[in-house]
């Protein structure tokens, strides 16, 4: 049959095709030339024979049913490998559900490119009404840190290069890079094609710390009486792990991890501050940023959590402009997170005094404090569940698997989780991120265990759920071996509210002893409701043993949970509703 095929073909069109090359096939070799070697999509004009065609030639092509969630597969995905995550989305109404993740990217510094087809850029600009018709190039630019357009084939391997190195360079974030339509057919000579590709050199060159920067900042450190280092998850992303570990440990300072920075040392590490939150903030004088920002997840560095203390902030991070952003930073130290590190470890020498000694041991003992207040609130089994029952037991899933990544979000199922799951190794704890956003639950699922092979537990609240619940079609399709906890309090933050006015439910409220385990059932996947602590850990276990695609409905008690979880705080207050 081939042999026919072949002899079918006239000798000379053969030749001309192995002589020519084309914008489909440029794209897709520059993408491997450069390790780009995963794409998270959803096809469709112009981009759906460009999927096919990169997938037979390696590329793994992620199918989604939404692209916001193939945005946040490709956020996290550059998160977690310091390259950047690639989507690819049709024109205008894919381009705008990718564009949410994009921002989302730019947003928490990862590294994302989103790869969009485009209409005909004649009949766009004079707004002719093409299909799929829409500037995105401008509509993107606000929203990323930077944007381009290649309208020739022969600027592909340009084009790829500078999205590459916008988005890992410097503080990483999401790029958009616009594909019109047109530009897959074009046809250039193969040879000219091949050279006109840009492998990238050194994409994220090191940035290093000026000399005396790093003796303010260590000046000022020794100075401390009550010191605090802040890890935040640029520190994670930096994958300058021992280094981190090196420096904590040698300073013998407390540590207080953010949430996705959790792991980078083990929580149940002894300098760890995690569970002393509230009294290192207040009681610390020197405060060690590490890739850690001082916005509303810090209140800024200062009011009422900071207390009334002097307190004088260090800050390494690779963007000079994130200095005094909220308060003064009397030590900056500006550089990529590994080099800045390894440059303070130098410059602590061998005999670094450690903090006076009642410091970490006042520390030591609020932790302790509150560790053993929540103990026996972990160990409950009651039924219907409530958050600490069955956070207790999802605590010693990941204990007993710490090689696993664990994906979270939600109102008080991500607040109370983060407090209660130790994390055990650097860039396991995946969730919400700088905005609190809910929907990245599925996607970020998808690409840990895409990127990461590793098993995925996946601690989501109902509503957090809904956003992307669709995609579990696609881990079902993917058979990828992801766990989704569904904490199901029947609502948003409750299942309580009633709209006494109308027959309308209350808007905070979803049906009632809903099945979500029912949804992953009719796509082949194990669906299991739990409705005990004890039911449900037999359920997960049983998962992340199998590695199949299981959703498990964990039945909480719908009047568990508290408006907005740990941040209510932040709901704006009427005067007039108090009189
Ligand atoms: C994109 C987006 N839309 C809306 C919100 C507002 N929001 C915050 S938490 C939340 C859901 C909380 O309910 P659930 O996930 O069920 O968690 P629970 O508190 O019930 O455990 C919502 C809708 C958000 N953070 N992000
Ligand atoms: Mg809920």
């Amino acid at each position: 049959m081939a042999d026919a095929a072949v002899k079918e073909k006239p000798a000379d069109t053969a030749e001309t095709e192995r002589e020519l090359t084309d914008g489909f096939h440029l794209i897709i070799d520059a993408l491997k030339l450069n390790g780009l070697n995963t794409i998270y999509g959803v096809p469709g004009i112009p981009i759906t024979d460009f999927g096919r065609m990169a997938q037979a030639e390696g590329i793994r092509v992620i199918s989604f049913r939404h692209e916001q969630n193939a945005g946040y597969a490709a956020s996290i995905a550059g998160y977690l490998t310091k390259k950047p995550g690639v989507c690819l989305t049709v024109s205008a109404p894919g381009f705008l559900n990718g564009l949410t993740a994009l921002a989302h990217a730019t947003t928490n510094c990862f590294p994302m490119i989103l790869m969009s087809g485009s209409s005909e850029r004649e009949i766009v600009d004079l707004q002719q009404g093409d299909y799929e018709e829409m500037d995105q190039l401008a509509i993107a630019k606000p929203l990323c840190k930077a944007a381009f357009r290649v309208l020739h084939a022969q600027d592909i391997g340009i084009g790829l290069a500078r999205a590459i190195r916008a988005a890992v360079s410097g503080r990483p974030g999401g790029v958009y890079l616009d594909l019109p339509a047109k530009l897959f057919g074009q046809v250039m000579d193969a040879e000219a094609g091949k050279s006109s590709l840009v492998k990238v050199i050194d994409p994220a060159p090191a940035q290093i710390p000026a000399p005396e920067a790093v003796k303010r900042a260590l000046d000022v450190l020794k100075s401390a009486k009550r010191p605090l280092v802040i890890l935040g998850k640029g520190a994670a992303y930096a994958q300058a792990d021992d280094a981190i570990r090196a420096l904590v440990e040698k300073s013998g300072i407390p540590f207080l991890p953010m949430s996705m920075a959790k792991g980078l040392l083990p929580d149940t590490h002894p300098q760890c501050a995690g569970a002393a939150r509230s009294t290192v903030l207040k009681d610390s004088d020197v405060v060690m940023l590490i890739g850690a920002r001082l916005n509303w997840l810090l209140s800024h560095g200062k009011g009422k959590s900071w207390g009334d203390a002097p307190k004088k902030f260090i800050q390494i991070d690779i963007e000079p402009k994130e200095m005094d952003s909220n308060v003064e930073i009397v030590a900056p130290v500006v550089g990529d997170i590994g080099s800045c590190v390894s440059a303070l470890l130098q410059g602590m020498g061998g005999n670094w005094p450690a903090p006076p000694a009642d410091w970490p041991a006042a520390v030591a003992k609020k932790r302790e404090e509150n560790v053993s207040k929540m103990a026996p609130r972990l160990m409950n089994n009651n039924s219907p569940m409530d958050y600490h029952g069955a956070l207790g037991v999802l605590r010693s899933v990941i204990k007993e698997r710490p090689d696993a990544i664990l994906v979270n979000e939600g109102a008080n199922t991500l607040d109370l989780a983060r407090g209660i799951i130790d994390m055990y190794q650097p860039r396991k704890r995946l969730d919400v991120g700088t905005w609190g956003i809910m929907g990245i639950g599925m996607g970020y699922s998808i690409a840990a265990a895409i990127e990461t092979g590793k098993p995925v537990l996946a601690v989501e609240g109902d509503s957090a759920f809904g956003f992307s619940g669709m995609e579990v079609e696609t881990i079902c399709r993917y058979k990828l071996p992801v766990c989704i906890v569904i904490f199901n309090n029947d609502g948003i933050y409750r299942g309580t509210d009633v709209n006494s006015v109308s027959s309308d439910p209350a808007p905070t409220v979803f049906v009632k002893g809903s099945r979500y385990d029912k949804m992953m059932e009719g796509f082949g996947g194990v669906g299991v409701n739990a409705t005990s602590p004890d039911e449900l850990k037999r359920a997960v276990n049983a998962a992340m043993d199998s590695g199949k695609p299981t959703l498990i409905n964990a039945v909480l008690d719908p009047a568990a949970g508290s408006e907005s979880g740990r941040i209510g705080n932040l709901n704006p207050q009427s005067k007039l509703r108090k009189k």
